[in-house]
């Protein structure tokens, strides 16, 4: 055996010592722009991300409205791959369908339904107009809207069927594909309707444009509907059924890929890489993962990827090291690889970025990252959070929370994820099913951890993550500091589980 015997460190281990700050280094000057796929020296990356956030690849994190949220916020979303290619690449194609002042239509009703289901499904999608179509789905023909004001009125009667609340489609204005944001808005206002349904060809429902989307987007009126602007995703793939998943999620618009797995040091690997390689040349952007020392990271930057994932163990729901006795401290696997990411590209000129993925609790914690090296990082549990994940908000004790399980759960099952070529199923469990405190809506969340990134680089003397990474300093720190790091000694008054 090899023994390594310096003990491998988290990042609660570890703390930024400021550097001199100019009068310059103020949060508003602060960039937190970073690549997410790999390029050569001198040329600018494919994608840039403005934030350095991606969320994980998981059940209970990435869906299409966590992805829609996020790309709005200037971070990429990863739609999990532990289900039917179909239903991920639906996923993403409603991804980006989801264009800045066009709302899917995802809320169907038919002719024959109550109100009262009317009702129960405006409040589950919070829109204030819904379609009704000839079969309740996206699919049918468009036969009528139903708007707020007949909600109202349904509350009287809430047994009443639609048909007899339903604006009829003869008397409603409707815009096929491809009208400008500046036309809707003039049928919106000339009708003064709350949403104009955008209907395909052939007569199907495709999506809304509201009054307030409109608002939001006047800047630029001529902006076509269905073509340019859209939202940046990723979407996970495995190494079992690439061959059938790649192509189905590339014609669904994914941006990005990346291997979803918890070991990414393996002849699995290399070999959808090679098939992505082989089909699609470097026009496929594919990350790869997970690694958490030098072999891995060359390994991995020789098979191909453009962009390679650190951390194995480390994640809020794991227990990968309890089960298998296999991974690393995430600070330490990171600054390694991070070292091997700069040696790679002082010998090749390629850049390939790197991110750090799970363990992080604290929003210092990502600031640490990245000045140990990482491009940006991914998060399960801090995305899980927030209303915009897939998972149900409960009341448990007094307080809300949201469901967040691991992909190595019973509860997810995805195999895929820890295939070494066996049956294809999950021998044994590496994660848990867990709650985790309810923290309201991704955008004022990401903003305030971003701002805590922004005043902690402005201390380090540092405008861009990359004077960051060159600047830092940063200190090992005992057990009994990280003690008086904290509040401590005093009997507190309250405690804002959610602000960390
Ligand atoms: P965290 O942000 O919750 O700490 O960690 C999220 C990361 O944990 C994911 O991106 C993934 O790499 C990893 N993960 C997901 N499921 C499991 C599991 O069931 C897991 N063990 O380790």
């Amino acid at each position: 055996a090899i023994y390594i015997n310096e003990p491998s460190h988290t990042f609660n281990e570890y703390l930024l010592i400021p550097g001199y700050s100019s009068s310059e280094c103020m949060p508003a000057n602060v960039s937190l722009k970073t690549p997410l796929v790999k390029y050569k020296k001198g040329e600018k990356p494919a994608i840039e991300m403005t934030i350095p956030m991606v969320s994980a690849i998981m059940q209970s994190v990435s869906g299409e409205k966590l992805a829609v949220a996020l790309a709005k916020a200037g971070g990429v979303s990863f739609i999990y791959g532990s289900q039917t290619i179909e239903q991920e690449a639906a996923m993403v194609a409603k991804v980006k369908a989801y264009k800045s002042g066009f709302v899917p239509s995802d809320s169907n009703v038919s002719p024959d339904m109550t109100m009262a289901d009317v009702v129960a499904l405006k409040k589950k999608t919070g829109h204030s107009t819904v379609a009704v179509t000839s079969d309740g789905t996206v699919n049918g023909k468009l036969v009528g809207i139903v708007t707020s004001r007949d909600y109202r009125v349904s509350r009287m009667d809430p047994a009443t069927p639609v048909r007899d609340f339903m604006t009829p489609l003869e008397k409603m204005i409707y815009a096929k594909n491809g009208v400008t944001l500046g036309e809707a808005n003039d049928i919106i206002w000339d009708k003064k309707l709350n949403a104009l349904p955008i209907v395909n060809e052939d007569g199907t429902l495709n999506s809304f444009v509201f009054r307030k989307d409109y608002a939001d987007h006047k800047e630029n009126p001529g902006e076509l509907l269905d073509e340019k602007k859209r939202y940046i995703v990723g979407a996970g793939i495995n190494t079992r059924d690439y061959a059938e998943r790649v192509p189905a999620l590339l014609a669904a618009g994914a941006d990005a890929l990346c291997i979803d797995s918890s070991e990414g040091f393996s002849e699995w690997q290399k070999l959808t890489l090679q098939w992505i390689r082989q089909h699609y040349g470097d026009s496929v952007k594919v990350g790869a993962g997970n690694v958490v020392d030098r072999d891995g990271f060359n390994f991995l930057a020789e098979c191909g990827a453009d962009f390679i994932k650190v951390g194995i163990g480390g994640g809020s729901i794991c227990i990968t090291r309890e089960t298998k006795g296999i991974g690393r401290g995430q600070a330490t696997a990171l600054i390694e690889v991070c070292k091997a990411r700069d040696e790679y590209f002082e010998k090749t000129g390629v850049y390939i970025p790197v991110c750090s993925d799970g363990g992080i609790v604290y929003d210092h914690h990502i600031t640490l990252a990245l000045a140990m090296g990482a491009d940006f990082v991914m998060l399960g549990r801090y995305f899980a959070r927030f209303d915009e994940s897939p998972t149900e908000k409960v009341m448990i004790g007094g307080t809300y929370v949201k469901e967040y399980w691991g992909e190595g759960s019973n509860r997810a099952r995805n195999w895929q994820r820890y295939d070494l070529g066996g049956d294809k199923k999950l021998s044994f469990e590496e994660g848990v099913d867990s709650y985790v405190p309810y923290a309201g809506p991704l955008k004022e969340n990401v903003e305030k951890t971003t701002s805590k990134i922004k005043s902690t680089m402005c201390n380090c003397g540092a405008l861009t993550i990359p004077e960051l990474q060159q600047k830092a300093k940063i200190t090992l720190v005992s057990a009994t500091s990280i003690v008086e790091g904290g509040a401590h000694d005093v009997i507190r008054k309250e405690k804002n589980t959610t602000d960390k």
